[in-house]
């Protein structure tokens, strides 16, 4: 596969950039080669700077959930930038989608747009420590919120494909008011809420897991943890920035049947454009200024262009059989990647929720970030290669999750499974 065009590109970034990229995972360090430079998109498929053509299964890391360039989205995007990009003032649109997100997900009552996921994150846990008066915060080995400082604690994505799930520059002082439990471990979250009685503002967690792979929560887990914030007076915060509008049109919560007190979105609800959100009941969100006194703000918050495609993307969500229609497409993604590393011989732990999906290569179960660790990256990376030279663009790294669009089409999967087969074979020999 020629590469030279993304080659001479990368050594340009270089220079201008740390690691040649903007957001570290994209540097494929773990997986042994270097980055592509992506040129264009359409449905399921991306293009890169020397005109290979992939199937693509990062699609953005998770918004692109209708899949790349969809018309609808497109156009909904460019009639906002006829009329102005950002004002800096309230517009209608904003309104349209607050309406859309407070009525698809069951624990919002009020909602605040910001710009990412880590913003999100990041306003959520001070709106908790306000609202309780406590300070401490329980996050999970292995889940990954964003980059705020008091989260880059034992955090999964990036830092742990990296080696720095406890990042660097990050003070012991802001670290420790940050307590970490075992994902469905719910006798280590009892220990700490016990060590420290009254303390614990909140409990962040990914309902579903998709930052050390993918990694459901266990039957019970999440409805424990609701009953231990409602007897401990904690708020619970569903950090649904992946999952939110992607397993369910109200997400993780509507697919459990567990409500947090406060949920944080991003991703998805932006269509590909930078757009993050974090709402709950309408006690705690009035808190927020100016209607209440904690602070947070944002240049760009809620800009027209951004909730036009967000807008668009729901409203593409809402067409009847959307999920039905994904849901067959990644079990016959799953089920064939499955079949072929079974068919080779190969040992490996597959992993599905929805259209998040994991190949972990392990030969045991992974259901916390201690089995997830203990994967074998090397070989991942191999069978990251072996499918890239194929045409198959996975998320390049075993810590993250592979996402099914609307746009993918049967043949694409089946092409991807025969391209899984090849790769495993290549593997095992
Ligand atoms: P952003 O600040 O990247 O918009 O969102 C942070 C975030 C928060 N919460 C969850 C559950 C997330 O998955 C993320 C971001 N996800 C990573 C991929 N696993 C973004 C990709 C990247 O870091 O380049």
């Amino acid at each position: 596969m020629k590469l030279d065009r993304s080659s001479a590109l990368f050594g340009k970034a270089r220079s201008l950039m740390p690691g040649g990229v903007n957001s570290p995972v994209r540097a494929f360090r773990s997986v042994g080669c270097d980055p592509l430079f992506i040129e264009r998109a359409a449905g399921s498929r991306i293009y890169d700077a020397d005109g290979n053509e992939y199937i693509d299964y990062v699609g953005s890391w998770g918004p692109m959930i209708v899949g790349h360039c969809h018309p609808r989205v497109v156009h909904a995007v460019t009639s906002a930038m006829e009329k102005g990009s950002s004002f800096g003032a309230p517009t209608e649109l904003e309104i349209r989608l607050a309406e859309m997100v407070v009525e698809a997900v069951p624990s919002i009552e009020m909602v605040r747009m910001v710009s990412s996921g880590t913003e999100a994150t990041m306003s959520a846990i001070r709106l908790a420590r306000a609202y309780t008066g406590r300070d401490a915060v329980i996050k999970f080995a292995g889940c990954y919120h964003g980059h705020a400082d008091s989260l880059l604690v034992r955090a999964g994505s990036g830092a742990a494909t990296f080696g720095v799930p406890d990042s660097p520059g990050v003070p012991a002082d802001f670290a420790r008011h940050t307590l970490i439990a075992e994902y469905n471990d719910p006798d280590s979250v009892e220990a700490l809420i016990t060590e420290n009685k009254g303390k614990v503002a909140c409990i962040i967690i990914e309902p579903i897991a998709g930052n050390m792979g993918t990694v459901a929560p266990r039957r019970g887990f999440l409805e424990a943890l609701r009953r231990m914030c409602d007897r401990e007076g904690i708020i619970l915060i569903f950090d649904e920035v992946m999952t939110g509008f992607r397993v369910a049109y109200g997400g993780a919560q509507e697919l459990y049947g567990v409500t947090p007190d406060m949920t944080t979105l991003g991703k998805i609800i932006g269509g590909g454009l930078p757009v993050g959100a974090f709402g709950g009941r309408q006690e705690i969100m009035e808190l927020l200024s100016p209607s209440g006194g904690v602070y947070q703000a944002g240049t760009l918050s809620g800009n027209p262009l951004a909730m036009a495609a967000g807008i668009a993307t729901l409203t593409l969500l809402q067409e009847k059989g959307f999920y039905a229609n994904l849901e067959e497409k990644s079990a016959r993604l799953a089920a064939g990647l499955a079949r072929a590393a079974a068919d080779a011989g190969f040992p490996v732990y597959s992993a599905r929720v929805g259209s998040m999906l994991c190949t972990f290569f392990s030969n045991r179960e992974v259901d916390n970030w201690t089995s997830a660790a203990g994967c074998d990256t090397a070989t991942f990376g191999r069978y990251f290669r072996a499918m890239l030279d194929q045409g198959v663009y996975l998320a390049p790294s075993q810590f993250e999750t592979v996402f099914v669009s609307g746009a993918h089409s049967v043949e694409d999967i089946d092409l991807t499974i025969e391209a899984a087969a090849k790769a495993f074979k290549i593997l095992a020999s």
